[in-house]
């Protein structure tokens, strides 16, 4: 079923196995396939996001546009952003996949009011049920845009504009109600502009104050109106501002429990933005997953050669299994999935170009997936990490483990035995290559 005729040079994108050299099916993710007991599709649950899918020019600071897409009429109005609704769903479902994320800016043109603009994005969101009821595709997670408009660029719920604040307000009270309609499954926070770029004229107290009493606000709209969907925050460290106040996925943890948001709030982890924060991709999923809280995913990649957010779609096989490992020790993502907040370059000017980027980005986490199951199903690694810990499983580390010892009783043990056991080696030269060899 097609709503347009905009890509109907492009054959359905399908499983044909690793053994296929067709440019346009997959080789590794096959939708229905079981793996560790569970569909690859309810695994991966992947996302396509309109923003950089279908809002991106290919402009950088130093140059315009170059991705001139042929349904584009080149006015951002509410007519152009209907007409666009039904070209984005057409991809999505040429790609075979269920799910799309959006900003409510992505979708529809500001008004000059705000009734106006909110009218405008309503007036959208009516095509998307439509399309998303021909199509059976389901949106992950809405957002609101609250970085890119100049009112925004002194912060959002952390402005020092309390108008600009209320603004905030209307922005994401619409947005939700806009998200509980379609059904949507998550609602994402990134603040963009929610930091600062001097301490000289910025009050750190007041600004996060003013941002946990306006999550809670969201929360208690969400539970006012029946939205059942999992609110996530997307920890970035900096860019667009110096510091973010999500720096990592810790930080995070730590704001969300000190405002006593922690029981409504999940993570997004996004892999670019980890690495800004001088961490590894699998660190904030790990971050996130041993507190209870790893929600979703935004899978791309930077450039490890330079310091700033390339969004680049994924393709390092090892990075993502690494990542899978984690996602499948927290038993998947739950109603969160993998969103490919994800750009081609501005020089791959064809359509087809974001085809071969999608399929890029499924196969490669289609094939970690299947990798690290196979991982997880030998044993091996998991079993190395056991033993490391053996000392745990026993004696006075299993005592402490279970709340048994203080530091006077602790004191008594290692007076009684003398000096502590000697180390064992840490092997992370093994650990290394038994994970290479499921390559
Ligand atoms: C920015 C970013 C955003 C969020 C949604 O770096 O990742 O697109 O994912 O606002
Ligand atoms: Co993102």
């Amino acid at each position: 079923m097609s709503l347009t005729d905009y890509f109907k040079t492009i054959p359905d994108i399908a499983y044909e196995g690793p053994e296929s050299d067709n440019p346009f099916a997959y080789k590794y993710y096959n939708p229905a396939e079981k793996i560790l007991g569970k569909s690859m599709e309810a695994w991966l649950r992947y996302a396509v996001c309109y923003w950089h899918t279908f809002r991106g020019t290919g402009a950088d600071p130093f140059g315009g546009a170059t991705l001139c897409r042929p349904w584009e009429d080149g006015t951002d109005s509410v007519d152009m952003a209907v007409k666009r609704a039904d070209v984005v769903f057409d991809f999505i479902n040429k790609l075979g996949l269920k799910f799309y994320c959006f900003h409510d800016r992505d979708v529809a043109p500001e008004g000059d009011t705000v009734t106006q603009t909110n009218k405008n994005l309503w007036t959208v969101a009516k095509r998307f049920k439509k399309n998303q009821k021909a199509t059976g595709i389901d949106l992950l997670w809405g957002t609101a845009n609250m970085f890119s408009h100049p009112r925004f660029a002194q912060g959002a719920s952390t402005t020092p504009n309390a108008d600009v604040y209320a603004y905030c307000a209307n922005s994401v009270k619409e947005m939700l109600d806009v998200t509980l309609e379609l059904g949507g499954q998550n609602y994402v926070f990134w603040g963009g502009r929610e930091g600062y770029m001097s301490l000289l004229n910025t009050d750190i107290g007041r600004e996060l104050d003013h941002l946990a009493k306006f999550l809670h606000m969201a929360v208690d709209y969400a539970k006012k109106i029946g939205f059942k969907g999992q609110f996530l925050i997307e920890p970035k460290p900096c860019e667009p501002t110096k510091h973010q106040y999500d720096f990592d996925a810790q930080t995070v943890i730590g704001f969300l429990r000190g405002a006593k948001l922690h029981k409504h709030f999940k993570l997004n982890i996004e892999t670019n933005h980890a690495t800004l924060a001088g961490h590894e991709f699998v660190h904030e999923l790990e971050v996130a997953r041993v507190n209870g809280m790893l929600g979703s995913v935004d899978a791309n990649r930077g450039d490890l050669m330079n310091g700033w957010d390339t969004d680049q779609f994924p393709n390092d096989v090892k990075e993502c299994t690494h990542a899978m490992l984690s996602i499948i020790k927290n038993k998947g993502l739950g109603q969160g999935g993998l969103n490919f907040d994800a750009k081609v370059r501005r020089d791959s000017t064809d359509m087809e170009d974001f085809f071969h980027a999608h399929i890029g980005g499924i196969d490669v986490y289609a094939r970690a997936l299947r990798i690290a199951a196979k991982v997880i199903e030998d044993g091996k690694l998991d079993g190395m990490v056991t033993d490391r810990y053996s000392s745990w499983d026993a004696g006075v580390g299993k005592d402490v483990e279970k709340g048994k010892h203080d530091l006077v009783s602790l004191q008594k043990y290692i007076l009684k035995k003398g000096t502590a056991a000697p180390n064992q080696s840490g092997k992370q030269e093994l650990f290394e290559n038994v994970f290479n060899s499921y390559f």
